[in-house]
């Protein structure tokens, strides 16, 4: 059974919000551009205004503080963890070194800080951070771990758009969670039945009667959204996960599927005094979403825990917003232009890649099984390709499973090329680094890997359904630098050498001298061994295939790939 008193809140929620009397919460706004510490810890919250329950957060019980930053900062941020587990914090779609990323490789113990320090290059846009430690990131993001990052820049800053924060410009997290009786949010079920905004359910966003900008985000574990507001009201789309578009693109309605970020301008100049509502009109998701009445491409294919879900294939409502009085200094007019820049640039590659999702199960239990990227399942020892830095390259997701995903990619958002060969619409037009693929669809995206050159700190890409990534729907690469010589042809001390380069069964390292430590992906330190005069010997039994670099006492580094 479930606890009543949010059965009675989603249906109440699945007609009209409002009828409770909280105000949706706005979480601190932080200026970024200054040092800023997040410290994520355990503690206390009522998502619907009844008793509390437990949950996790940055600097506060739940979700975590805006941080508002300017391209071209230094970004001197601490995250303490004062959680009982190991965490990481991913800037999620920003454009940073493979060490300040925050995936998987970077993990930081309980009561432990780390301090990535970078400085932003993205252009203005909607970024977000999350944990992303394996098989823990669906945990800690429904226990309530996810914040917003604002990147302002001169382009966003010269448009006249609504920049008051909490007053007329608003970070909205959208998720859906699962609670058990005790009122416990529960991870990893398919039942996610009550639907929230900033952890607030059947919320008041009370705002003026003027142009108002929501920062949306699709923070849940799994669930596509259609979004819309009461009685069609237009609204204007002006920035994707990337950045602005190059011109506002007027909708009724807006797919959003986890992990992906959307600005959105409502003239609410004429509607003081009115109420509406931010819905997902899920009856109008297609089968084979997370989300609509049938998860996959037909009744036989069911997911354990969805059927029953009254969210599924059914329209409901996230906050109601009331239209109060207009600031004098309010923002009345939407612009015409946006970032002119924001096209994409090319129409191919240096280098096509696929990348082809399939369950590894067939059959009615297909759903329920952990989903592969190219037949196999994410494994932190292997490093899965290697990019070179400067290349251009198209990647090819071929949706070959009875359930769409959103794909992510880390380091450098991409542009669409197509879907099924068709252009995008304007709608995706401009940056993104969430790409939803539908069910035996195909995508062709594009970018360019311009920076971070690293052959031993990789890179995720993954399924944001957070259940698919933990369950291994995950892969990694590196950006190597073909100045440097692929693969560790060229080392940064001459006299260092791997022969051969790349090794099948062993490799003679030359060059180095004393106690030498070969490190693997992710810096793990595979194996330590004493240099011999002449080269030292590294047998490949027991090495993943990826890239290595042995590490001698003095620092001298040599670079190898084992196949
Ligand atoms: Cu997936």
């Amino acid at each position: 059974m479930k606890w009543k008193r949010f059965q009675t809140l989603v249906l109440a929620a699945a007609c009209t919000c409002g009828a409770a009397a909280q105000t949706v919460l706005i979480p601190p706004a932080l200026d970024a551009s200054q040092p800023v510490t997040l410290t994520l810890q355990a503690g206390e919250h009522s998502f619907d205004g009844g008793p509390a329950t437990m949950t996790l957060g940055a600097n506060g019980p739940v979700l975590g503080p805006t941080l508002i930053v300017h391209r071209g900062d230094f970004a001197d941020w601490t995250v303490v963890n004062a959680l009982d587990d190991s965490t990481t914090l991913h800037w999620h779609g920003m454009h940073v070194a493979a060490h300040h990323d925050g995936g998987p490789y970077t993990p930081i113990a309980p009561g432990a800080t780390w301090n990535p320090e970078f400085t932003v290059l993205d252009p203005a846009g909607t970024f977000w951070y999350h944990p992303h430690l394996h098989h823990m990131t669906e945990h800690q993001v429904s226990m309530g771990v996810a914040g917003q990052i604002w990147v302002r820049d001169p382009v966003e800053q010269a448009l006249p758009l609504p920049r008051s924060y909490g007053v007329d410009e608003f970070p909205i997290v959208l998720q859906t969670k699962d609670f058990d009786a005790m009122g416990m949010v529960l991870a990893g079920t398919n039942a996610d039945d009550v639907p929230m905004a900033n952890a607030t359910v059947g919320g008041t966003l009370p705002v003026p009667a003027s142009v108002v900008r929501l920062h949306l985000l699709n923070g849940a574990s799994q669930r596509v959204f259609q979004l819309g507001f009461t009685g069609d009201l237009p609204f204007h789309l002006i920035a994707t996960d990337g950045g602005l578009l190059p011109a506002p693109v007027e909708r009724t309605r807006l797919r959003l599927a986890p992990g992906e970020r959307a600005e959105i301008l409502l003239d609410c100049a004429a509607l003081e005094g009115t109420t509406f509502d931010l819905r997902s009109f899920a009856s109008e998701l297609p089968s084979a979403t997370y989300g609509a009445a049938q998860p996959g491409m037909g009744p036989g294919q069911v997911l354990t825990g969805y059927a029953g879900n009254p969210l599924n294939g059914n329209d409901f409502c996230f906050m109601t917003l009331a239209v109060g009085p207009a600031a004098p200094d309010a923002v009345f007019s939407l612009p015409a232009a946006l970032d002119p820049a924001h096209v994409v640039p090319w129409s191919t590659g240096d280098v096509t890649r696929g990348f082809t999702f399939s369950p590894s199960a067939m059959g009615p239990g297909a759903l329920n099984s952990p989903f592969l990227i190219n037949g196999a399942p994410f494994d932190m020892e292997v490093v899965n390709f290697e990019v070179l830095l400067g290349a251009v390259e198209v990647w090819q997701l071929t949706n070959n499973s009875p359930i769409g995903h959103p794909f992510h990619v880390h380091n450098t958002p991409f542009y669409l090329l197509d879907r099924n060969g068709v252009a995008p619409g304007p709608e995706e037009a401009g940056l993104k680094d969430v790409v939803f693929v539908p069910a035996m669809q195909s995508v062709r995206i594009v970018m360019q890997f311009n920076d971070f050159a690293d052959p031993v700190m990789p890179y995720m890409y993954h399924c944001h359904m957070l259940v698919h990534e933990d369950g291994g729907m995950m892969g990694s690469f590196v950006v190597v630098d073909p100045a440097a010589g692929v693969a560790g042809a060229a080392t940064a001390d001459e006299r260092a050498r791997a022969v051969p380069n790349p090794a099948t069964e062993a490799v003679l390292l030359r060059g180095l001298d004393g106690p030498v430590r070969v490190w693997g992906a992710g810096g793990v330190l595979v194996l330590e061994t004493t240099a011999e005069r002449g080269g030292t010997r590294v047998t490949c039994a027991g090495l993943r295939t990826g890239i290595y670099v042995a590490v001698d006492a003095s620092g001298r580094s040599v670079r190898f790939a084992v196949e």
